[in-house]
């Protein structure tokens, strides 16, 4: 089993535990009666029969109705495991989660977002207010045991509090195209000093130089999943040497690699489609501030 880090995961894990061992003892006791009275009732002999008993309504009874309690059992236990999962705390702080093709957005109360990165404070009620762009994604962290589908024009909900410092994976464990299998993050669950310290530092990008701060951000922003900084062409085309060239676009006119050029590309990647590329790029608008357009700008210069 993944570490437990979240309020809930040990109700879950008790409750998958109920069943497996449930299902266990009931698997043994079956099999071993069974193979007990195939042996011991066998046909001993030519003349000899088995007595002529058609059923027996006690024992029928009894092995109907203790299963019956257990399905009752696990049913109500998992509902309102469930249930406590849907109830938000008073306190709780809302992160929208947004799954797009592919990689999950998250925005942060302030103003602050951050991608296939999700930051959060040790002990805080969450909220996590989730839905998709395009296609079905389902968000998924295990340390959390918490699991909702992401689903385009629709709200899902999950309340949590995370219990335990520490870094823990995300996945998308809905099928969704091409690159579902990259669609991971990681969650970090840090103090709240910490926390605060990183809000600050992801607005801005510290005291680094803008073409670091945009070679963190190519990284935070999952740029990398698609585009490569060493020559080699990905989903999108590399992004070594091209400030200054001419690019050819799949309706055939030809655009010079600018600033201007690179912020659109960013901001809305469907009015220029590199020829040769499909149109899948996701826009970042409302994903990326000006500050960041311009350190990912700085960076894309640097890489000759
Ligand atoms: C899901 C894959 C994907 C992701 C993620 C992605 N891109 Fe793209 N990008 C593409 C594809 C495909 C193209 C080419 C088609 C087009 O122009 O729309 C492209 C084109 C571009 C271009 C134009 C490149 C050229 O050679 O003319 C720029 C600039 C760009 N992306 C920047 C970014 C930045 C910055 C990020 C991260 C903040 C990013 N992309 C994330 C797929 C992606
Ligand atoms: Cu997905």
């Amino acid at each position: 089993m993944p570490v437990e880090a979240s309020n809930h995961a040990a109700d879950i894990d008790a409750l998958f535990f109920f069943i497996t061992d449930v299902s266990v003892i009931l698997f043994l006791l079956i099999t071993v009666v069974s193979v007990a009275f195939l042996w011991l009732y066998r046909r001993k002999g030519k003349a000899l029969f088995t007595s002529p008993i058609s059923h027996n309504n006690r024992l029928e009874i009894t092995w109907t109705i203790i299963p019956t309690i257990l399905v009752f059992v696990v049913f109500f236990w998992g509902f309102r495991s469930y249930l406590d999962m849907q109830v938000i705390e008073t306190d709780a702080m809302e992160i929208k989660v947004t799954g797009k093709k592919w990689f999950w957005a998250f925005d942060y109360p302030n103003g602050v977002n951050s991608v296939n990165e999700l930051v959060v404070p040790e002990g805080k009620p969450l909220k996590f207010l989730i839905s998709s762009e395009d296609v079905l994604h389902s968000f998924y962290i295990p340390a959390f045991r918490a699991k909702m589908d992401a689903v385009p024009n629709r709200y899902s909900v999950i309340g949590t509090r995370p219990t335990k410092q520490g870094t823990f994976d995300i996945f998308c464990t809905e099928y969704c195209g091409k690159s579902h299998s990259e669609m991971i993050g990681k969650v970090r669950v840090v103090s709240t000093t910490e926390y605060n310290k990183w809000l600050e530092e992801a607005e801005s990008g510290g005291n680094v130089s803008p073409a670091e701060f945009g070679a963190k951000l190519y990284v935070s922003k999952a740029c990398a999943t698609c585009h490569s900084v060493d020559g080699s062409a990905n989903t999108g085309p590399t992004w070594k040497g091209i400030y200054g060239t001419k690019h050819k676009m799949a309706d055939g006119k030809e655009v010079i690699v600018d600033e201007n050029y690179l912020r659109q590309s960013m901001l809305e990647p469907n009015a220029n489609v590199v020829a040769g590329y499909q149109p899948v790029m996701p826009t970042y608008q409302g994903i990326l501030k000006d500050k960041q357009i311009d350190a990912l700008i700085a960076y894309i210069k640097s890489l000759k």
